[in-house]
This record gives C-alpha cells, structure tokens and sequence, in this order.
C-alpha cells in the first residue's frame, strides 16, 4: 500500500535539518546501559548457538557484508532484545549500519544478550524488568546519536520509537502555535511517563524533534499491532516518514505468528506455572494468525480449546478445526487458562475475572497489555502476591485465587525468550531487507510492502535448512497457470 502524506507534512520533509544545539545533551553519554556486563559470556555462547538457527541472516551477512549497504547510515532499533534481535543487529552491523538499541517491552530482554551486544561497543539499552520511566529514557537513548543526532533508518516492533517521534513533534508544533506547552491531561500512566519526558527533551532543545525528522528516512515494522498504528497515522495523514509494513510478508505473519506462537506460548505458560497442560480448558480469545498458532499448540498438548472471535471468517475457520466458539462471558466458569490474542483492548475485564473460577491463569500474547484490565485489577480489592517476577496472584475477597503471568504483558517474552530462532529468521531476514530498500530507494511517504518475489526468497533459503526438496516448475506448466518459472508464483492478492 502506498499512501501520500498532507501538504503541510511534506513541506516539513523538505525542510533542511537545522544547525544542532549540541551544548545541551538530550541525553546522558553512555556506552551502553544494561543489567551485568558479565553475562556476555554467556550471551555470546547463545549467539553462536543460535546462529546456526538463523540461515536467512547469515546468508544476508554473505551476500551483503562485502558491499556494506548500510554504511554511513545511523541505525535505531526498537524490538526485544533478545538472542535473535542480537543476531539481528550484529547482521545490520556488518552491513555498514551505525546502530542503537532498544527493548520494546519492559520485561522481554535477555540480559545475557544486552551483555553481549554492549560487549562489542554497541550501545543497546534495555534490560529485563524495567519502569516505565526507565524503558521511555532507554527509547530515548536509542534514538539519540551523538551530537544529539537521530537515526536515519529505524527497526520498529510496535511503534514505539515512531510514537515518541510524532509525539515529540506534536509538541513542538502546539508549542510554535500557543507559545506553551499543553496541560498533561491524560490519567493513563504510561502517556504521563511520555508526556513527562517529552517535556525534559522540550526544555533541553525546543527544536530537537523537528531536526531530526527531516534526516529519517523510514522505519520497518515488524508486528500486526506497529502497523495497525502505522495505517491509523496514514488516515490521520500525520505520518512523517515512510514505513515498511514487514509483518505483512508472508514469510512474517504466515510464520512468526502463527508456528512461533505455537511453541512459545506454552513455554511461557510451563516455564512460569510449571503447570499440566493436558486436560486443561483453555480459552484462545482471537482466532487470528497468532490465535490460530496458540490454539494449535494447547491442543497438541491435550488441552480442551474454546475460540471467541467477533470475525464470522476466523470464528467458521476455528469451528471448522474442531475447536469450540464461544462468547467469553459463557465460559468463564470452564476455562482453566485464558489467552488474548487479539491485539484489541479491553478483552478479558475485571468483571470477567472476578466471575472466573479459582485457580485460572490469565495471560496475553497480543503486543500490549491493554488486551487485560491489568490497571483495574491492581485497584480493586484483590490482594496481590507476587510469587516470582512476572508470576503474580491475585486473591479476591471471597478467597477465589487467579493467577497473572508477566502483568499482561506478552507472555512468551516475559516468561519465556520469546520465539526460537529459525522462524526469527524468517521475520528478521524481511527486517534486513525492508532496511536495504529504505537506504537504497529512499522512497516518498507511505507504507510499502515486501515484493512477493523476496518474500519467496526468504522461505527458500530456510527451506534448505529444513533438508526439503522443492518441486521444479516446467516451462509449459508455468505458460499453463501464468507464472514465471522463477517466481513470483502467486498473485499479491493471495492469502497463504
Ligand atoms: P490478527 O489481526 O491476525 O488477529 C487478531 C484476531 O483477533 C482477529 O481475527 C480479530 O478478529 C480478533 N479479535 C479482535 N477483537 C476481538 C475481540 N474483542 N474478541 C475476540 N477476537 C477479537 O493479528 P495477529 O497477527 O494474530 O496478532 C495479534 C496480536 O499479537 C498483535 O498485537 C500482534 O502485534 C501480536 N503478536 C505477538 C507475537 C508474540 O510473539 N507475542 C507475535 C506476533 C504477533
Ligand atoms: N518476537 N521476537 C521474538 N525471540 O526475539 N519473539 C517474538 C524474539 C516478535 C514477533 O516478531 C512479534 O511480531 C513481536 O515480537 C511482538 O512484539
């Protein structure tokens, strides 16, 4: 999809990066911030490991790293930083890329990654159990190069970095309009978090926002719900920058949310609970791409599954594999387990909580927490426990006890290290390459998709890992359904 910004942002664009104020530093010099340096060992071990999982990745180091595509770029990534986000970032690295990094979640970083990323002098910023506060200040520092520079390129999962992009420039504007800042009116806390922060990098550099946005030349997203906000901004025609819709690659969505859900889900759960999966009631809210996936994996591992969904499409596709469809508010009192996967808000309320029977475990996979009223279970008279970190209990005051896993926020990053690395390859090759056509092609404003033709490349890469034997096209086959012989085999309107 290609969308046009308004007149007035693309004026904006034109406009020549103004003279840096570099007296005032956004932010402090760091090398790096991060939990224990010590564990780089042990980061590196898992890295090595790991590569050998990752074919698309170290194939593109092959191909590329000679060229180095990405030099002279800055580079600023936002997305777990985990094994395979280290794996990602060293490939971006020995492509020429100047990086900075990120978590995207306050609870999904692997230490023993950040270690072994800071290790080799790039500066990364995250570690596993941040605040608020403190995750904003280290999206913050990613996006801050010296000399209080921005990036040019950014990897995005979720929309964060972006967000805090347009949210500083927004205030700039009101600013230049009403020569003050607005009133902070917002009782959601992590907006107060932004809003507080954006207001210290105001005071420090009126103008910081509006230099460095005229330097960036596009940002790849990576998940269902980054370019759910990334297509709204088009609607608003308040997008700034192009964006490359990486999630929508076959070799994406097609894989990542659907078989890498379906094995990280349940080691999120067991890793957290340690719970007997077998024989349990699980209640899958959204039958989407990673619904399909989390379904799937409770049912392998003997579970009974009930499917809500408020599509007529995904709600026949889950009756038709077996599964129950149900309205969540009818089995509340059945579920042992419940899962969000909607990427919405609001799925599982307070009020469904309080009616679930005791034991339950409640949990969300969706990218933010918001899936769970989380806030309005924390302000009501259930007393909480923390049992571990991201493992709470919540007991009511008739006694009845659920169980919360990561605060709601996704479970196979809080308790557990996210997806396994070869079908990150598949996601993460898209990311490189999504980069390689922003530097490359520096396109106008709006969202682009990944050619099917790459989308193919990427999946017959790591169909070699898998010892799989692909099944030549003929010439007079090809001429008989209208493909070319090498690809693309489907049209882009195909679904997969
Ligand atoms: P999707 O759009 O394919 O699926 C979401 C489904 O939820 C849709 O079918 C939709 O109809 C349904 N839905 C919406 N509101 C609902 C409601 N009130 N009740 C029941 N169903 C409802 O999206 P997806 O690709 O499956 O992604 C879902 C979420 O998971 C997103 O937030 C995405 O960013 C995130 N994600 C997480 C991981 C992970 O590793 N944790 C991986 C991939 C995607
Ligand atoms: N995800 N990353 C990992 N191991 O690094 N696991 C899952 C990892 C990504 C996945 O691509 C999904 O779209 C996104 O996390 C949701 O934030």
């Amino acid at each position: 999809m290609r969308v046009q910004l308004n007149e007035s942002n693309k004026s904006m664009k034109t406009q020549k990066s103004k003279i840096q104020d570099q007296s005032k530093k956004i932010v402090e010099s760091l090398p790096y911030k991060i939990k224990d340096i010590a564990l780089a060992k042990l980061g590196r071990d898992k890295i090595d490991i790991s590569e050998k999982e990752m074919p698309g990745l170290m194939e593109l180091r092959k191909k590329y790293s000679r060229s180095k595509p990405l030099k002279g770029f800055r580079l600023t990534g936002s997305l777990h930083m985990t094994i395979e986000t280290a794996i990602l970032i060293e490939t971006l690295k020995d492509l020429g890329a100047d990086v900075r990094w990120a978590s995207c979640n306050i609870f999904s970083t692997q230490d023993e990654a950040a270690a072994a990323i800071a290790k080799t002098k790039t500066p990364v910023f995250a570690w596993k159990g941040e605040t608020l506060e403190e995750y904003w200040d280290c999206t913050l520092q990613a996006l801050t190069f010296k000399n209080n520079l921005g990036p040019n390129l950014i990897v995005d999962d979720g929309g964060d970095a972006t967000l805090l992009i347009h949210k500083g420039f927004e205030l700039e504007n009101y600013f230049n309009e009403h020569k003050k800042l607005p009133k902070i009116t917002s009782n959601i806390e992590e907006e107060i978090v932004i809003e507080k922060l954006l207001r210290k990098v105001h005071k420090l550099n009126p103008n910081h926002w509006h230099n460095i946005v005229p330097e960036i030349i596009g940002v790849s997203e990576e998940t269902t719900t980054g370019v759910a906000r990334l297509q709204q901004m088009v609607e608003d025609a308040t997008l700034l920058f192009p964006a490359f819709n990486v999630n929508d690659a076959a070799t994406k969505s097609k894989f990542d949310n659907l078989y890498g859900c379906r094995e990280s889900l349940a080691d999120g759960i067991k890793r957290s609970t340690e719970i007997m999966l077998a024989g349990k009631t699980v209640v899958v809210c959204g039958y989407g791409d990673v619904g399909k996936g989390s379904a799937q994996s409770m049912k392998s591992y003997g579970c009974k599954v009930i499917v809500t969904e408020i599509d007529p499409i995904c709600a026949l596709q889950a009756a038709m594999e077996g599964f129950e469809v149900r309205r969540l508010e009818d089995v509340l009192k059945r579920g042992n387990i419940f899962v969000t996967t909607t990427g919405n808000k609001d799925i599982i309320t307070l009020k469904h909580m309080k009616k679930m029977k005791d034991q339950a475990i409640v949990c969300n996979i969706g990218h933010f927490d918001n899936e769970i009223q989380v806030d309005a279970l924390n302000k009501s008279d259930a007393k909480r426990d923390q049992i571990k970190p991201q493992l709470d209990r919540y007991t009511f005051k008739n006694g009845k006890q659920i169980f919360l896993l990561a605060e709601g926020r996704l479970v196979n990053l809080g308790c557990a290290t996210g997806h396994a690395s070869f079908v990150m390859s598949t996601s993460f090759s898209n990311q490189v390459l999504a980069q390689l056509f922003l530097a490359k092609n520096k396109p106008a404003p709006g969202i682009y998709d990944l050619p099917r033709k790459l989308d193919e490349e990427v999946a017959r890469i790591h169909l070699k890992h898998l010892d799989a034997d692909l099944t030549k096209l003929s010439k007079s086959q090809a001429e008989y359904i209208g493909v070319n012989v090498n690809g693309p085999y489907k049209k882009d309107e195909y679904r997969y």
